[in-house]
């Protein structure tokens, strides 16, 4: 079923299937997967058989850790940066049309789901965990930030849980998940085949979640995001830094989070950090269109930086886990120049149609 390109299509019944199969890269989204999905997603459209679509991961441990960013990385550093630009471009185009796509769309995500694996899940009309679900948008710590329409999903969070996320990378499991509303069913994974079954025979999508649907357990970080919505409301990167040290004196679980959560930033790229901060302040007043777009300006100009190629070698090459940032520190990182990151238009902007 599955080819030799990390990912495979059927048509069962009712049901259009994808399986992510990339398993030595924990199904990290190479540029040929993107314009596979594209090309069968489009073709889905009409294809009067096929009733609505399902999303999922051939492997256990992982749904999808985010984009090849190991092979862009190859790219923009060996003069091929717009190969590069390409991918995005293509991604955040196939991001933009599963949140419009006209059929039913589900994705059932259990393991890992970085990044690109919630850019191709999280904007589709259902999103289904399972529980051993990993949810983070790591890529402040390789020098990236938290694109494929992070910019305009982070944001409208409850509280201010998007901005913790996209600041820390901080990994969550299925209960906070859920409770942020990232996920729409939680259904065990065990049941997954039984549900793609249902599906195939016809039965309309949301009824069957529905009735697969199971009560996810209290969040893991209720009795945090208090916490979490002082601490992260703060209006500047210096403001959120204060309150966190602020917050990490003295003992207790409030006290330990606000330390870990510290290191996590400071361990970060600085530029990242502050650029995933102004896509929070900037993401709610665009649509979905507007932020990809915003996103592929910004990363556009991650490639002529040193930062995501520094993180991809410290944190996915070499896994010294000591990159070197440029600037070093957070209170270097020039507010005027992340600005310019998104307010510079590009000769060949991302234009997408809006939702
Ligand atoms: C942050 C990220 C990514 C990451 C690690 C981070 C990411 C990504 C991968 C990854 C992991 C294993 C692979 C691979 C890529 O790791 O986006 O090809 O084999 O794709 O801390 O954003």
């Amino acid at each position: 079923m599955t080819g030799n390109i990390g990912i495979g299509f059927e048509v069962r019944g009712a049901a259009g299937i994808i399986t992510l199969d990339r398993p030595n890269a924990l199904n990290a989204i190479t540029h040929a997967m993107v314009l596979a999905m594209r090309a069968q997603l489009d073709a889905w459209i009409d294809d009067n058989a096929v009733e609505h679509v399902v999303l999922h991961s051939a492997h256990e441990r992982a749904f999808c850790v985010g984009g090849d960013v190991r092979h862009m990385a190859e790219l923009g550093s060996t003069g091929r940066k717009e190969q590069a630009r390409a991918f995005w471009r293509d991604e955040y185009a196939l991001n933009h049309l599963i949140s419009r796509y006209p059929k039913p769309y589900v994705s059932l995500v259990d393991g890992l789901c970085f990044g690109g694996g919630f850019g191709v899940s999280g904007h589709g009309r259902y999103r289904v965990a399972g529980e051993k679900l990993g949810f983070a948008m790591p890529e402040v710590a390789i020098g990236l930030f938290p694109d494929v329409g992070g910019t305009y999903v982070l944001p409208r969070l409850p509280g201010w849980a998007g901005t913790f996320l996209a600041m820390t990378g901080a990994r969550i499991g299925m209960p906070d998940a859920m409770a942020l509303g990232l996920y729409t069913h939680h259904v065990p994974a065990e049941r997954w085949p039984d549900l793609i079954e249902v599906l195939a025979s016809g039965e309309a999508m949301h009824a069957v979640l529905d009735r697969f649907a199971a009560v996810p357990p209290e969040p893991t970080l209720k009795g945090l995001y208090p916490v979490i919505d002082r601490i992260f409301a703060g209006g500047t990167v210096p403001a959120v830094v204060a309150a966190l040290e602020h917050a990490g004196r003295g003992e207790g679980t409030e006290a330990e989070f606000a330390r870990l959560q510290l290191s996590t930033i400071r361990r970060a790229s600085p530029t990242s950090v502050c650029i995933a901060f102004e896509q929070m302040r900037r993401g709610l007043s665009q649509d979905l269109a507007g932020c990809l777009g915003l996103e592929f300006r910004v990363v556009t100009r991650m490639l002529d930086g040193d930062d995501f190629y520094e993180g991809v070698r410290a944190v996915l090459i070499d896994k010294d886990q000591t990159p070197k940032w440029r600037p070093s520190r957070l209170e270097e990182v020039d507010p005027a120049a992340i600005a310019a990151l998104f307010d510079t238009p590009l000769p060949d902007e991302l234009v997408l149609p809006a939702s």
